[in-house]
């Protein structure tokens, strides 16, 4: 059975993107894959956090999993700060990465302009996602189109390494659905929908009250020209809301189109609200199950114990071929 393997950033609420663009393709995926979920609280400390924020958003982020619909008994879940070998194979990878190849990320020139003082793991992020995925194994990679760029550089690094030291890491795919591979904000469609930004009118959170869900998707920005149709370059609002629409309705962007021929934008977003609504009282019911529950404990043990043996194996076979042995 081939393997798909993802994680998010406990960075703050979650997100419509990171719905549409990881975890509902992993809900999707689950049955046919042996599938790994995690979440990422070491890439999270790449930018300051406050602890007990990044504390609390950790058990919330295995919460929302569950609520969605990702199925622990079809999934190994787990944290990623709980298992040392991630950061273990990390420097490892590290010492096999040119400088130059992690200054053309185009994720690290991004959000190190956001800050007057940034760090070196913020640079060195993509090594660490690339040790995540390769300690593993894993075949197929679903992520949000902002993530190939470091799925192309966990791709070199794999095939560099197998190169120099004989065949160690399985080199995966990335994972990349047609639909909904980009959120944008609702408020600026031209930049991503982001749980760090910090203008929330442009973004629905999983756990957002109803009502403002809505008033967010029925304020969101458009244009005059009052036709339905997919465009990103001159009307990036309305192409947004329709990939939205097309990912929670599992319609293709024509027959959206199709479905909305005539229609004014008022009839269109109400449409829109109407399937966001659906999708958020469905996993805010289940979320306030699970985040009360112990279950949450006994899933992440159960997924420590596991990924720390797996990772311990495949950590032992490239210390040895480094030339880490008496
Ligand atoms: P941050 O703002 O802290 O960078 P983020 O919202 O970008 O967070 P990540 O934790 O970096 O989210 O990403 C988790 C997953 O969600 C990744 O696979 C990413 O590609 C996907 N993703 C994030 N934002 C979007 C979006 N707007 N549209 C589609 N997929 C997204
Ligand atoms: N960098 C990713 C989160 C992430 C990830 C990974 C995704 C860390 N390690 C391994 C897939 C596979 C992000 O910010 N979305």
């Amino acid at each position: 059975m081939k393997r798909i393997l993802t994680g998010l950033q406990p960075t703050g609420n979650i997100t419509l993107g990171n719905y549409i663009g990881a975890i509902r393709q992993m809900k999707e995926l689950q049955d046919k894959y042996d599938s790994y979920m995690f979440v990422a609280d070491m890439h999270a400390i790449t930018i300051p956090q406050d602890k007990d924020a990044l504390s609390k958003n950790t058990r919330s982020l295995i919460a929302i999993y569950l609520a969605c619909g990702i199925d622990p008994d079809k999934n190994t879940i787990y944290i990623q700060s709980e298992n040392p070998y991630h950061a273990n194979l990390s420097w490892i990878l590290e010492c096999n990465t040119y400088f130059g190849e992690l200054s053309r990320m185009t994720q690290f020139k991004d959000k190190s302009s956001k800050h007057a003082n940034f760090t070196t793991g913020l640079f060195t992020y993509p090594v660490l996602m690339a040790a995540d995925i390769l300690l593993y194994d894993a075949d197929l990679i679903p992520v949000g189109i902002d993530q190939k760029q470091h799925l192309e550089i966990t791709r070199d690094l794999a095939i560099r390494f197998n190169k120099k030291y004989g065949d160690t890491f399985k080199v995966p795919e990335p994972f990349i659905s047609t639909t909904g591979t980009k959120i944008m904000d609702l408020v600026n469609p031209t930049i991503k929908m982001s749980k760090s930004s910090d203008n929330p009118k442009g973004i629905i959170y999983l756990l957002d009250d109803i009502k403002s869900a809505r008033k967010k998707i029925m304020g969101a920005t458009t244009d005059s020209e009052m036709i339905i149709k997919y465009d990103v370059e001159n009307k990036p609002g309305i192409s947004n809301l329709i990939n939205i629409y097309s990912a929670l309705t599992n319609k293709s962007i024509s027959e959206v189109e199709d479905e909305f021929k005539g229609k004014n934008y008022g009839e269109f977003k109400k449409c829109v609200a109407d399937e966001v609504e659906k999708l958020l009282t469905n996993v805010q019911e289940k979320y306030k199950e699970y985040i009360e529950s112990d279950i949450i404990d006994v899933i992440l043990d159960k997924g420590m114990e596991k990924t720390i043996k797996e990772a311990e194996k495949k950590y032992k076979e490239v210390k040895e071929k480094v030339g880490f042995k008496r």
